[in-house]
């Protein structure tokens, strides 16, 4: 990217510029899309400056706890979940919403239902939060193909059939990084003009990165093909250097460098969680579906991680995603189990 010529860029491409965009290619598109976006990003906004000014307005700590002021503290993720679940019901563009925080999912009063269902993390890798390191939101839409009463059912169904995903990291800077099934788009925050712009345009994933990213501490509970795989990447026997290890714990965080350097992050199942510990509905398929969407593979260690068919909505999977050819060693192992 030219950064000089970039400073003194006038035509800007915001995120609802863009989304307008791709809107006029299908002339029988009524806009909603563009609307449920724009409420999707004004979550993201405040979450951002919600997790930009934890320390200093106390909003780090545990729900529950009282602030000086004896006002009951809400905990940033109960607090993003909070805007989220407003702005998404406030769109009218909504029927089902399924959050990381509410154990059951919602159903929007009729009158402002839309044609919609998301699914979400309001804010992902919260463990994070009080050291601030990078964190996320994370969001995976699918349509609504009936008009009776919605119920679960209407989630639970394959990544493959999700209209649109994308997360937003709150790091170093704010990126909001979104495909709806036309390649990966990257809007970085100015917040100067409180938009997104158009920053990391078609994102492609290198087919093979030198980057692996795990939770090591969980190895002794490895099963096989993973122990193998690890092993591989720190101890190549081709020839080819060793992989560099790097893991924030934060999904967002990990998934985007990965994203952007190519390589691999995996969360496998072990003996503790045998179906791992990552959520398939706003976790698992929100990423998967970016990663194919850049070029790259999603597997769950038996199958194309899209393919799954939740049961549950809070149900669990393993994941590898990354680069293509590394997510292809990976499949080779697990083939061959
Ligand atoms: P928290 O929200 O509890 O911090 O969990 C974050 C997360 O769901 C995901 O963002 C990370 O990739 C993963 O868990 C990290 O899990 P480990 O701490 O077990 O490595």
């Amino acid at each position: 990217m030219d950064h000089a010529a970039d400073a003194h860029r006038t035509d800007l491409m915001t995120i609802t510029r863009f989304v307008l965009n791709e809107q006029s290619k299908y002339p029988e598109s009524r806009g909603d899309f563009t609307i449920l976006l724009s409420h999707i990003v004004l979550g993201c906004k405040f979450v951002c400056s919600a997790v930009n000014k934890a320390g200093l307005a106390k909003l780090i700590g545990l729900a529950g706890e009282t602030n000086i002021q004896g006002e009951e503290q809400k905990k940033l993720d109960v607090l993003s979940n909070d805007v989220f679940v407003k702005a998404l019901v406030s769109s009218g563009r909504t029927s089902v919403l399924v959050s990381e925080e509410d154990e059951e999912a919602t159903f929007v009063e009729p009158s402002k239902r839309g044609k919609y269902c998301v699914v979400f993390d309001p804010l992902d890798g919260s463990s994070n939060i009080d050291c601030g390191v990078s964190i996320g939101t994370i969001f995976g839409i699918y349509t609504l193909d009936h008009t009776d009463e919605p119920t679960t059912e209407d989630v639970l169904k394959p990544g493959n059939e999700m209209v649109a995903a994308g997360y937003c990291m709150y790091g170093s800077s704010c990126m909001l990084v979104l495909s709806t099934g036309t390649g990966v788009h990257g809007f970085t925050l100015d917040p100067s003009l409180g938009e997104f712009i158009l920053t990391h345009p078609d994102i492609k994933i290198p087919n093979k990165g030198n980057i692996y990213s795990v939770n090591e501490g969980n190895a002794q509970n490895w099963d096989g093909p993973t122990t193998k795989y690890v092993e591989k990447c720190k101890f190549p026997k081709d020839g080819s250097p060793a992989k560099s290890l790097r893991y924030v714990g934060s999904m967002v965080a990990d998934v985007h460098r990965t994203l952007l350097y190519g390589g691999i992050f995996l969360y496998p199942a072990d003996k503790k969680s045998p179906n791992g510990k990552l959520r398939v509905l706003y976790e698992v398929f929100p990423m998967s579906f970016l990663m194919e969407q850049a070029g790259g593979q999603a597997f769950t260690g038996k199958k194309r991680a899209l393919d799954l068919v939740p049961e549950k909505i809070h149900e669990r999977s393993p994941i590898f995603l990354g680069s293509y050819d590394d997510v292809e060693e990976i499949k080779a192992l697990y083939a061959e189990e």
